[in-house]
């Protein structure tokens, strides 16, 4: 957690006992959209519950929300019961789109032998990508690598705002990401004419729960407008979520808009949970790492 430069798990101890009542975490994800922008997420929040009523929860919140902005994210979200809708909507979250997961079995081994490098340039160990999802023959499935920049942002365009980023800062986030290990952003080339087509990014979080286990997301799925109809995207899902089971992540998740909830269906998700998020001024100036 520390290398990857990511995770502020903030804690409260309670002075005269010297025991933490109260603890919630929050996680920076790297981005390219968004001008090479970061997001945040809570994760994990809790309070002992001897210590509930005490406003402790509020507190633990209006502490991360402040972290957030500091740090300088595009948007804040979480997931939550339906129960805590009404809670976090008094710290700016509103419901918007869909969450949906789907959980693996957990093994009480760890569930990868040796954290598979990435070799060369690219951004993780492409042996990861799964032989058993056969791509078209006009398609190669890669690791993204940092020469990819013109074509990679031109195609998340498609999917959001991305705004400039110059080659500096196109580096810069592609050696955090790398330097995390976390990050496993898949690009098809259409093999003719060298230009990706496709990406979808799996990201990876460390856990103390379930085992001090992991868990994966589903990010940033996008296919060329001019592709579509190929089942590009389909074999985009089906590499990541075999990827993220070899890794051993006990769940995976993805956010979605209403209309795509069916094509998610098909890859074994279901919707469990209500996702809440704000968004923030977009900084002008450059998030603090
Ligand atoms: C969708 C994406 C998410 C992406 C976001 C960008 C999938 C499964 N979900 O929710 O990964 O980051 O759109 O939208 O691809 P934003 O710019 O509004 O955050």
């Amino acid at each position: 957690m520390k290398k990857a430069k990511s995770y502020y798990i903030v804690v409260l101890e309670e002075v005269q006992s010297s025991k933490i009542v109260g603890a919630a975490t929050l996680l920076i994800e790297f981005k390219f959209i968004h001008e090479a922008g970061s997001r945040g997420r809570i994760e994990d929040v809790v309070v002992e519950e001897r210590m509930r009523g005490k406003k402790l929860g509020v507190l633990l919140n209006q502490v991360l929300v402040e972290m957030a902005k500091t740090i300088g994210v595009y948007k804040l979200s979480l997931e939550c019961k339906t129960d805590l809708i009404p809670f976090y909507q008094k710290f700016g979250y509103q419901k918007n789109l869909h969450f949906l997961d789907q959980r693996f079995e957990e093994d009480s081994e760890t569930p990868i032998k040796q954290w598979p490098k990435p070799r060369g340039d690219a951004l993780f160990n492409e042996d990861l990508i799964p032989s058993s999802v056969e791509p078209p023959s006009e398609i190669r499935v890669r690791a993204l690598h940092p020469n990819d920049q013109d074509d990679y942002l031109k195609l998340l365009e498609q999917l959001t705002s991305v705004g400039y980023v110059s080659k500096h800062d196109f580096e810069q986030r592609f050696l955090s990401m790398k330097n995390a290990d976390t990050y496993f952003i898949v690009v098809l080339e259409d093999v003719a004419t060298s230009k990706i087509v496709g990406a979808a990014s799996l990201v990876v979080e460390f856990k103390y729960i379930h085992e001090c286990g992991l868990r994966g997301r589903i990010e940033d799925v996008v296919v060329d407008e001019a592709m579509r109809g190929k089942k590009l995207g389909v074999l985009l899902n089906k590499i990541l979520v075999e990827m993220a089971r070899e890794l051993g992540v006990y769940k995976l998740s993805l956010e979605c808009k209403t209309e795509l909830i069916p094509f998610y269906t098909k890859f074994g998700y279901k919707e469990n949970i209500n996702f809440m998020v704000q968004r923030f001024e977009e900084p002008t100036t450059q998030p603090i790492h």
